[in-house]
């Protein structure tokens, strides 16, 4: 048959019919972050709830201060400070059953500790010291991630299987701005949304990815709209409000529960401080924008909604501030105490099994901190002697 003839041959007809698979209106995020502080909303929230927040925010503020202090002294390697987005950090851990689990970036030490995690614990990893520091079975809290994005797959591999197993328990995994342009961000959320694995996914957009602004990063309308094109719903919300946070997460922590699958929550905060101590912020923005997110506290915002309804006086505010000193007081003295570091502690959870040559690298480590130990004690003076 010649190509013509063919041609002749072909009837087309219409294609079957086709349908979006999800109506996608019931994904698309807020116009604008939610707000509940300075607004009615915040009437019905429990003001033992408030009071919860406004201590722990109030502390977490203090921890952000010792620990970038404990840097300058030599006793941190590296503080990444998430001082402005307390709230973030303190209404994730709360929004959590004891079940659940925590999926933190190197950012978020306060959700850690807010989880029950020992304060210098947690500064472990930080400290130069073990890659973890505290054991993530004890809290339910996954070892802070410094490969962006990389907790995301995790959270998802752990809260699928979960259900799978039958257990009742939703991951909760916290990722920067930054890291929704890593691939691991794309994976974890199209296979949380085809499994609807019980997954919240926090981003705290805080402005930056180190210098590089949020519109060098992405195109998106905003970054929730991204959960529309995997098929979960998107929350936008005021990240530096601490009840509207706990709110739209607690909310998504039901769903996920339920059976619903995951949500993408985008909390839009600001890093107040540098990136870490290592980063000088004043080469990549201005005086005036810090000024203005200053203006928008988390910390200063539930103060002021708590006073203003009666349900905080200059006691309680003096009460919430002598309790994280004490807290400052304790991290200060135990980081200023030198750990006792073995060398040897290099080859422990290496492996399983560890291999022949790891084996033979911890013999001669062995020899040499054996050989060193004698030689020491045969310098040393005897006594009696002298
Ligand atoms: C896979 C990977 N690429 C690059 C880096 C280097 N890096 C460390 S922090 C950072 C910026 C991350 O910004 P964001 O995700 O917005 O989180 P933030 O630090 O603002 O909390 C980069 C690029 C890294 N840690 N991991």
């Amino acid at each position: 048959m010649t190509v013509m003839e063919q041609r002749g041959a072909y009837r087309p007809t219409p294609p079957p019919a086709w349908q979006p698979r999800t109506d996608p209106a019931p994904l698309l995020p807020d116009v604008e972050p939610y707000r509940v502080l300075g607004t009615k909303a915040a009437d019905r929230v429990d003001p033992g709830l408030l009071r919860t927040l406004y201590a722990r925010l109030v502390r977490g503020r203090r921890y952000n201060a010792q620990a970038t202090a404990l840097t300058k002294q030599g006793r941190l390697a590296v503080y990444p400070s998430s001082t402005g987005q307390e709230a973030c950090e303190i209404a994730a851990a709360l929004a959590l059953e004891e079940r659940d689990w925590l999926f933190p970036s190197y950012r978020d030490t306060l959700a850690v500790v807010s989880r029950g995690v020992d304060p210098v614990e947690a500064l472990t990893l930080l400290r130069g010291d073990w890659h973890t520091g505290y054991d993530p079975y004890e809290h339910r809290v996954a070892p802070l991630s410094t490969p962006l994005a990389t907790q995301l797959p995790h959270a998802v591999g752990l809260a699928h299987a979960a259900r799978l197993k039958g257990d009742d328990v939703v991951a909760l995994a916290m990722v920067g701005d930054g890291g929704t342009s890593e691939g691991d961000f794309h994976e974890a959320l199209n296979f949380a949304a085809v499994w609807r694995a019980p997954v919240v996914f926090l981003v705290q957009n805080n402005g930056f990815a180190i210098s590089v602004p949020l519109d060098k990063q992405t195109a998106a309308p905003s970054l929730a709209h991204k959960a529309v094109g995997y098929g979960m719903p998107g929350r936008l919300v005021d990240g530096n409000d601490a009840a509207a946070v706990h709110e739209v997460l607690s909310d998504a922590v039901r769903h996920a529960r339920a059976g619903g699958g995951p949500t993408l929550v985008e909390a839009v905060t600001y890093r107040v401080d540098a990136h870490t101590n290592a980063d000088d912020a004043t080469r990549y923005r201005g005086d005036a924008e810090v000024e203005a997110w200053r203006g928008h506290d988390p910390v200063a915002l539930l103060e002021r909604e708590l006073t203003e309804r009666g349900l905080l006086d200059e006691d309680g505010i003096r009460g919430a501030r002598e309790e994280a000193e004490v807290m400052a007081a304790d991290l200060r003295a135990r980081m200023n105490a030198d750990p006792e570091l073995d060398p040897l502690e290099l080859f422990a959870h290496v492996y399983a099994e560890p291999t022949p040559q790891l084996r033979e690298q911890q013999a001669q480590l062995r020899a040499e901190l054996e050989a060193e130990a004698e030689a020491d004690s045969a310098a040393a003076p005897q006594g009696g002697h002298r």
